[in-house]
């Protein structure tokens, strides 16, 4: 009854070239998952408790409602999250499902920490594994006696593939087809909905929100010998119709060139840094998503509202 935690970081080179990658391409953009330190993981959190981003709360209750049938739709196998961040959803499912196992990936080792110690004082029998690494990266789940020779059942709530680009969620969606070994996935995702709402979520009345984009920054400066003053950029949250998406972004507030990985960068006042994308898709944009991943949509449990869904895809 323990946590096991394997490490597969990423190596600090992949860091340096994703930034010129991303620095160098226009519109600038970086992969969201950076946003994704100790302190970005705990920022995150704090968003979730902001009242304008209903969303973490909204699919908490659907969870809570539904373990049961969600439970009893995906049968027996070992839960494994994928990306599970600061605040655990899996709890209402690992009772309904009487787990003895339960398996997280996510990309911050004091994220996956905190949240399997987390999850341990509420469900002390179950065995937990934590597995640090990029799992839009990863092509096979490493050898471990909690996975070898199971059922497989995914779990991969909060949205969290919003964050990437259409083609990209369904090359991420086939990859965790192929993790899961013919087993069923559950995919929680928010819908679009009131614009004004949208962007309030994200940009908070409090700040929280900003805080996190800039966090960015800050991380840059640490890991990659960075100059940037987090705040010569402003931050904004824009919903952005034709791509049914909230756009993140820093924008400079002055003309300005920051050193980063030992190169300058050139900012005119104006210009955007996206921190992120959060996609929003419907119920049609959903399945058909999925069906270009090679899955299907057996079952979905929306809200009240039906602003958002938990989908149960079986290969
Ligand atoms: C973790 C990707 C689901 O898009 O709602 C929230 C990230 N960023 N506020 C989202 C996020 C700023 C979040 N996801």
């Amino acid at each position: 009854m323990t946590i096991e935690l394997l490490d597969l970081h990423p190596e600090p080179a992949d860091l340096r070239r994703l930034v010129e990658e991303g620095l160098r391409s226009s519109p600038r953009q970086l992969p969201a998952w950076l946003l994704y330190d100790g302190e970005g993981s705990r920022l995150f959190a704090a968003i979730c408790e902001q009242p304008e981003y209903s969303l973490t709360r909204t699919e908490l209750a659907l969870l809570d409602q539904h373990a049961k049938a969600m439970a009893a739709a995906v049968g027996k196998g070992v839960m494994v999250e994928f990306g599970i961040g600061h605040a655990p959803k899996v709890s209402p499912l690992l009772n309904a499902m009487e787990a003895s196992s339960f398996v997280a990936l996510d990309i911050s080792r004091s994220a996956l920490q905190e949240a399997l110690e987390g999850l341990k004082a509420d469900h002390p029998t179950v065995s937990m594994l934590g597995i640090c690494c990029d799992h839009s990266q990863l092509d096979v789940l490493p050898a471990h006696p909690l996975l070898d020779g199971q059922p497989l059942v995914g779990f991969f709530p909060g949205s969290s593939l919003g964050n990437f680009r259409p083609d990209e969620a369904v090359e991420l969606l086939r990859r965790f087809r192929h993790l899961l070994r013919g087993g069923p996935l559950l995919l929680g995702l928010d819908q679009p909905r009131d614009p004004t709402l949208l962007e309030a979520a994200y940009d908070d009345a409090a700040g929280v929100s900003a805080a996190f984009a800039r966090n960015l920054l800050t991380r840059l400066n640490r890991d990659l010998q960075g100059d940037i003053d987090p705040t010569s950029f402003s931050y904004r949250a824009r919903w952005q119709p034709q791509a049914s998406r909230i756009e993140m972004a820093l924008v400079s507030r002055c003309d300005q060139t920051l050193q980063l990985a030992g190169r300058p960068w050139s900012f005119t006042s104006g210009d955007l840094w996206i921190t992120e994308h959060s996609v929003k898709y419907s119920p049609t944009a959903a399945a058909d998503l999925a069906l270009r991943a090679g899955w299907r949509i057996e079952q979905r449990w929306h809200d009240a509202e039906d602003h958002l869904s938990m989908h149960l895809l079986l290969p």
